[in-house]
């Protein structure tokens, strides 16, 4: 199964890995390392290297607690990056943004992926995807990122994820986006308790149902170091054991800081998948 990025394609008959492109000076686990451009491209063509199928730009971080960031900023932080990125690798490259504006700009730059945390709840953004002819990750969040981990709640927080995805997905192919442009994703920390994420993360397969590729962002988050009791920079191997998780479960995509380990892992998961279906079990 391909997905196609705006003349660039995502090949999903494996779990691909999207490589995180921080160009936001306050990241939560980059820490402003990859502000310089020069620095971002060598990352990239790295995480490319290591397997990467997709490589993620962000300009505005969106982790719990993050401040929104000016539309001017945001530009002016990743479309540079975006442009030579486009020029020099042959991979897909994805804008983290929910500006409708940042998304037409990066599209024109190059972008054939729009990772949406806020599933182009904006004003326009859903038209600017569909005229714009690239792809879209459309994510679940309660809340927003300066307050969503404050007092997050849900009587069945999986089934009102999924829900609500199944809503913008109908909305989005309305507008014209075609489903086979389509990605969802739960929003892991997005609006959740560690509970909330485990649940999510066990009944992933239950979003298969939604008819569209699953992406998960589980990289260093803290319900890993909450469960492990670990800062950030050792967060990895719990990373890496959720991301074979969630591809068991039926991730399509798995988006990651770490990518060569993380191939490894989502590889491991995807062997099980296959080792269920040589036993005849039902996915
Ligand atoms: C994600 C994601 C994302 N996560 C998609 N895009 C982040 N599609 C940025 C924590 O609990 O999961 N899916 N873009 C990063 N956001 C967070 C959220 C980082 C929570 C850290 C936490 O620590």
């Amino acid at each position: 199964m391909l997905i196609d990025c705006h003349g660039r394609s995502l090949n999903l008959g494996t779990p691909a890995v999207m490589g995180v492109l921080n160009v936001t000076p306050d990241s939560f686990s980059d820490g402003g390392r990859f502000v310089d451009p020069e620095a971002a491209m060598r990352h990239a063509h790295r995480m490319v290297a290591d397997g990467a199928g997709i490589i993620d730009v962000g300009g505005e971080s969106t982790r719990p607690g993050a401040a929104p960031v000016e539309e001017s900023a945001e530009l002016e932080r990743i479309l540079p990056v975006v442009e030579r990125l486009a020029g020099e690798l042959q991979v897909p490259i994805s804008v983290d943004t929910s500006k409708p504006e940042v998304m037409r700009r990066a599209i024109a730059a190059g972008a054939g992926f729009v990772n949406d945390v806020n599933a182009l709840r904006a004003d326009g953004a859903i038209e600017t995807v569909a005229s714009g002819g690239a792809a879209v990750c459309l994510m679940h969040m309660q809340g927003e990122p300066r307050s969503m981990q404050q007092a997050p709640h849900y009587d069945d927080v999986v089934s009102e994820v999924k829900e609500f995805l199944a809503d913008r997905i109908r909305l989005c192919i309305a507008a014209g986006i075609p489903r086979d442009r389509i990605v969802a994703d739960p929003g892991f920390g997005f609006g959740k308790t560690s509970a909330h994420n485990w649940a999510l993360l066990a009944r992933l397969r239950e979003f298969r149902t939604l008819g569209v590729p699953i992406l998960v962002g589980l990289s260093r988050k803290s319900f890993i170091g909450t469960l492990l009791d670990k800062p950030t920079v050792q967060r990895l191997s719990g990373s890496l054991a959720v991301a074979g998780i969630a591809v068991y479960n039926g991730a399509d995509i798995v988006r990651a800081h770490d990518v060569a380990p993380t191939v490894d892992a989502a590889r491991v998961g995807h062997a099980a998948v296959a080792g269920l279906r040589e036993r005849q079990i039902s996915l």
